[in-house]
């Protein structure tokens, strides 16, 4: 129950953060969502000089509530003087529009040089690129809090003045150097339509100014986006991963580039299968290669779980422009926050048995006719905060997270899938969850 409740977490998470960040990685922190963070001595400063520019006292700061800047000051030399700006977002207090205010340093001092009223209410998230060579724009997710639609706003300062150079509406976007040229360009992919078709739009710099020059679909709808994250993949020196939902309970990935002046997915340019898995998983460089991975899923046969929920094997694929390879398959487990890796003999020839009970997995030979064989391999995770009883001192703890302690038992059997105590810690490892 408690993995149900943590995959809907994910979503919950992922379901308010349209705009997805891609070159500096995505902040799920929930707190960050939750508690506005303290301001700094330095922010305090600022927070004086908004409210004399503001001529009052009762302010509210807005913050951005998603991407890696959401602090409700961001600083950062957006007029290319060499001084970094500061902007920051608030309301007056009673009043529902969202303000956005540039302050700049004038030796120790905090002077407010622009105010302005914001697109929307709210600001889904602030941060910088560089679409053209040595200038500098801000872009802007807005939300409307009636229609829940999200807005894709890029600006230019100059002169103390914020001028909107592009806009378009979004569900989640991605800010990232796609055509290898060295600046930015921005990936926007949309809602699903009414043919069940998701548009993604690679907009980019031409001639001074922000054009989409590309448009391209995913191969199936995105129902709601988990992660967008920039990589490379063989052949492929600038790719996007992109995580999504496609129905209930089930997940895919696309790897968009760009080739010949056009945006291209992956798996639709290949007629690849698609990659689909059944739990909340994102492609993530999960053996630290450099490399991203993507999850795949498929029922394990035979597995045991005393809530008849179904286990997953995973498999990992590395993509490259010519094909997909599996890399490892493993079994995760997402509510305790391990992977353990199936040697190529375990894959098929193992059955995982589930217990709730003593918060242990345990691996037996899977014999004809789906019987249960020879003990394995049990792995107990054990919350060091919590009483428990001492159990078998055979066990051995091979890992920590948090609060979680990992114990592993190897019986010694005679079985030809035996594994040594050092294999089978070398194939378990914490998970970031
Ligand atoms: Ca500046
Ligand atoms: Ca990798």
């Amino acid at each position: 129950m408690r993995m149900k409740i943590k995959n809907l977490l994910v979503l919950a998470v992922a379901a308010m953060m349209f705009f997805l960040s891609s070159c500096s990685g995505m902040d799920f922190g929930i707190e960050a969502l939750i508690l506005p963070p303290k301001l700094t001595n330095e922010q305090s400063e600022l927070y004086t000089a908004l409210e004399t520019a503001a001529g009052t006292e009762n302010l509210r700061l807005r913050y951005p509530k998603s991407g890696y800047n959401n602090s409700a000051f961001s600083f950062y030399d957006i007029d290319n003087d060499g001084h970094k700006e500061a902007i920051v977002f608030y309301s007056i207090q009673d009043e529902t529009d969202t303000r956005i205010n540039i302050l700049k340093n004038a030796g120790n001092k905090w002077i407010s040089v622009y105010d302005a009223r914001g697109k929307e209410e709210v600001v889904v998230s602030v941060e910088f690129a560089e679409f053209t060579e040595g200038k500098t724009s801000i872009v802007i997710g807005w939300q409307n809090t009636i229609s829940g639609n999200n807005i894709f706003t890029v600006y230019g300062f100059a002169g103390n003045t914020l001028s909107e150079e592009f806009s378009t509406s979004y569900e989640a976007s991605a800010v990232c150097d796609l055509t290898g040229d060295g600046c930015d360009d921005a990936v926007i992919f949309s809602s699903i339509d009414e043919s069940g078709e998701t548009s993604i739009r690679l907009v980019s710099s031409q001639g001074d100014e922000l054009r989409v020059i590309s448009e391209e679909k995913l191969s199936i709808g995105a129902a709601e986006y988990l992660s967008v994250k920039n990589g490379s993949a063989a052949g492929i020196e600038n790719a996007l991963y992109v995580d999504y939902k496609i129905a209930d309970e089930s997940y895919s990935t696309d790897i968009l580039y760009f080739e010949n002046n056009k945006l291209k997915s992956l798996f639709a340019l290949k007629g690849e299968e698609l990659p689909i898995r059944y739990e909340a998983l994102l492609s993530e460089d999960i053996d630290n290669d450099g490399v991203i991975e993507i999850p795949y899923q498929t029922a394990m046969e035979g597995a045991q779980t005393e809530e008849e929920e179904i286990t997953y094997l995973t498999t990992y694929y590395e993509a490259s422009k010519l094909s997909i390879y599996p890399k490892f398959t493993a079994v995760i487990n997402i509510r305790d926050g391990y992977m353990y890796k199936l040697s190529a003999d375990w894959v098929d020839s193992v059955v995982l048995i589930k217990s709730s009970y003593d918060n242990e997995w345990s691996f037996c030979e899977l014999l004809d006719n789906n019987i249960v064989g020879m003990e394995l391999l049990r792995i107990r995770t054990v919350n060091k905060n919590t009483y428990h009883d001492k159990f078998d001192e055979t066990y051995r703890l091979i890992a920590e997270k948090g609060v979680n302690q990992y114990y592993i038992f190897v019986p010694s059997t005679e079985s030809e899938l035996q594994k040594t105590f050092v294999e089978c810690k070398n194939n378990f490892s914490v998970i970031d969850k």
